[in-house]
């Protein structure tokens, strides 16, 4: 097992990276060439100039988070063959690199979304959080607006500028797409991208749809156990795996987070893991809590350990952290919160390895 942390470059991130590497246990960074829209290549120059920043701080790159796909070839478009041979060269030369995992999601039009970013929690750190009776109400402009507002003017992972522009329209273009198509446009994706996976030996690891229930009605198609095997069983290649989200799975009210980790870990299909952990406040609601068990609904320690059990040995990164001690920066991607997620993180693992 790596652990490692999100990281923005291009100077768009309040954590440096001197910081990322003192944080005990952490060996690399996951991070994303956000200058590059999805659709373009990654050129072996992009990817050198970030690397060599990272590696220069004694940290790897070996995980890149996100890889995003355009949304051309989500919707199935004739000219989703050009951006796959692009996706394919940037899949190259990140091999070239030493990139050994790929993540990216399958989610249509929108990345994540939360309906509060800055929610004030009784012990006076703030942290985000959902309510989907409010989150259904909200216009596109609305919820656009409510995103780039929150941010702290930092880019936002998933709502990134150019994806704008295009959103109503991509919204009614999905309302006549079936989970079936869109299944059939995802394996289209898969088989052409996973046999190259294969020559190159880079995992490939979908993120669940976070949160898991649609917005605008648009297809969710990773957001729980069996749809996560119907995706992972479109192309069989081992190579063809998960990112385990587990806050983002576990927001779902009826998924068994201890049990998907068994399921996918035992096949071999876990790549890269995302903990963090949620507490409901109500069947869809949430927000998001520290790390620890006791703070919210998720039993960490089990799901670490059936990760441990099933001879996981991918990346795990602790995901997105509250806002604590004052501090003001991307929101889920400060500093303090998830160092604290990662000295936790540390801990579980010490702990299953010793127990055996
Ligand atoms: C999410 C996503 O886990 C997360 O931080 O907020 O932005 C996630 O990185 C992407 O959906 C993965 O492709
Ligand atoms: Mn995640």
């Amino acid at each position: 097992m790596k652990l490692v942390l999100r990281w923005f470059p291009y100077g768009d991130d309040s954590v440096k990276l001197d910081q990322i590497r003192q944080i005990p246990g952490v060996s690399g960074v996951a991070t994303h060439l956000t200058k590059i829209p999805a659709g373009d290549v990654w050129t072996m120059d992009e990817i050198n100039m970030v690397k060599n920043e990272i590696n220069a701080h004694g940290l790897e790159m070996e995980v890149i988070e996100s890889l995003n796909i355009h949304e051309d070839i989500k919707k199935g478009l004739p000219s989703r063959d050009m951006y796959i041979d692009n996706y394919i060269v940037s899949m190259k030369n990140l091999a070239e690199a030493g990139v050994k995992c790929i993540c990216y999601n399958f989610m249509p039009v929108m990345d994540w979304y939360r309906s509060n970013l800055m929610q004030p929690l009784p012990d006076g750190s703030t942290t985000m959080a959902y309510n989907h009776d409010e989150a259904v109400k909200l216009t596109l402009e609305a919820i656009t607006s409510s995103m780039i507002e929150g941010s702290n003017d930092f880019s936002l992972p998933g709502w990134e500028p150019e994806r704008f522009g295009k959103m109503a329209e991509d919204i009614k273009f999905y309302q006549n797409v079936s989970h079936e198509e869109f299944f059939a446009n995802i394996k289209y994706f898969l088989d052409a991208v996973i046999p190259v996976a294969e020559q190159l030996d880079i995992n490939f690891a979908v993120h669940p749809d976070d949160p898991p229930f649609p917005l605008f009605n648009l297809p969710k198609v990773v957001n729980n156990k069996e749809s996560i095997d119907t995706y992972l069983n479109l192309n069989a290649s081992k190579r063809n795996g998960l990112t385990l989200c587990t806050g983002s799975l576990g927001a779902g009210i009826t998924n068994d987070v201890v049990d998907i980790a068994n399921a996918f870990a035992s096949r071999g299909k876990v790549h890269f893991v995302h903990l963090r952990n949620v507490r409901h406040t109500s069947d869809t609601d949430f927000y998001e809590s520290s790390h620890l068990s006791s703070c919210g609904d998720l039993d960490m320690f089990a799901i670490v350990k059936a990760l441990h059990d099933n001879g996981f040995d991918g990346y795990i990164r602790p995901d997105h952290g509250r806002m604590i001690w004052g501090e003001v920066g991307r929101p889920g991607y400060g500093l303090y919160d998830r160092a604290l997620g990662a000295a936790y993180i540390n801990g579980l693992w010490e702990a299953v390895t010793k127990l055996g």
